[in-house]
């Protein structure tokens, strides 16, 4: 039966895409695809892209890299650009040379992949109409058939939301994939989603496959980069994403900015205080 693999989400994290790739050489699928963000969030943006590079698997820019490539090129920087908050992002941008601007610049934003005896597929990095529109559990059916207008194909993966999630909308088999180098399900594990043709279903089915590997060298990475030198506290939020597998850095972003309140560390412990607790997000969408 035909096979591929999805990862996404890299997030400049080297160690859990050696953990996938390393799992990909045991599951040998037909195809692997890369849906988006290879960079920024993690501190080994320009690794991930020498890395993965070489093996040309198709792939598609995501929401981060697009950001991160206009940010190299000076363009539409943020206010207060210079401070520590935005560090993180900053040396992500700065790890870009203009080569690898051009390769992300080259990348389509969704494809469609096609393997013989079975039906074609889209990739898209969030929805089919942007790759900041997530297809995840708080889209209503109506919100979520409005994104997928237009599409041909019966399934259609994503990624961005980082938790796995599939679900049928008005006939589209929708399934999104886990992240592998910044999961935000509580499963700190490198996570890809893998494909088998089921031909008596004449379905795609979904494995969402997790695999362990050895955090240390990744916060290694964190402390040896210089990416908390200057005591960002966006750095070490996007390190805490990394050691819980859970979002932190833009909650409390979005917390902060409603009570117009400084992005400092002094705020956190009020922020994570309110916080509803977390609770793992379902694989599939109750039918
Ligand atoms: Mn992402």
């Amino acid at each position: 039966m035909p096979t591929f693999a999805v990862l996404a989400d890299l997030h400049g994290n080297l160690q859990a895409l050696d953990a996938v790739l390393a799992d990909l050489e045991r599951v040998r699928p037909d195809r692997i695809v890369v849906a988006g963000d290879f960079v920024n969030r993690g501190p080994q943006s320009r690794a991930v892209l020498e890395r993965i590079a070489p093996y040309s698997f198709p792939a598609i820019s995501g929401n981060h890299d697009t950001w991160l490539a206009s940010l190299a090129q000076g363009v539409n920087l943020p206010d207060a650009w210079e401070t520590p908050w935005w560090t993180p992002v900053r040396r992500a941008a700065g790890e870009l040379t203009p080569e690898w601007v051009a390769w992300i610049e080259s990348l389509p934003p969704t494809l469609r992949l096609e393997l013989p005896g079975a039906e074609p597929v889209r990739i898209v990095h969030g929805s089919p109409r942007h790759s900041r529109e997530g297809m995840g559990r708080m889209q209503t059916d109506a919100q979520l058939a409005d994104a997928l207008a237009g599409v041909t194909e019966r399934t259609v993966i994503g990624a961005h939301i980082h938790y796995p999630y599939e679900r049928s909308v008005q006939g589209t088999h929708v399934v999104v994939v886990g992240a592998t180098g910044c999961p935000f399900n509580g499963d700190v594990n490198a996570q890809y989603g893998l494909f088998t043709w089921d031909n008596t279903e004449a379905q795609w089915r979904f494995e969402h496959r997790s695999v362990p590997y050895d955090h240390q060298p990744l916060y290694a990475a964190w402390r040896d980069s210089g990416y908390l030198d200057d005591d960002s506290f966006a750095s070490e939020l996007m390190l805490l994403e990394h050691q819980t597998a859970r979002t932190h850095y833009v909650p409390f972003w979005d917390w902060a900015t409603e009570r117009g309140l400084e992005l400092s560390r002094e705020h956190y412990p009020r922020f994570a205080a309110e916080r509803p607790a977390f609770v793992p997000p379902p694989l599939r969408a109750a039918s």
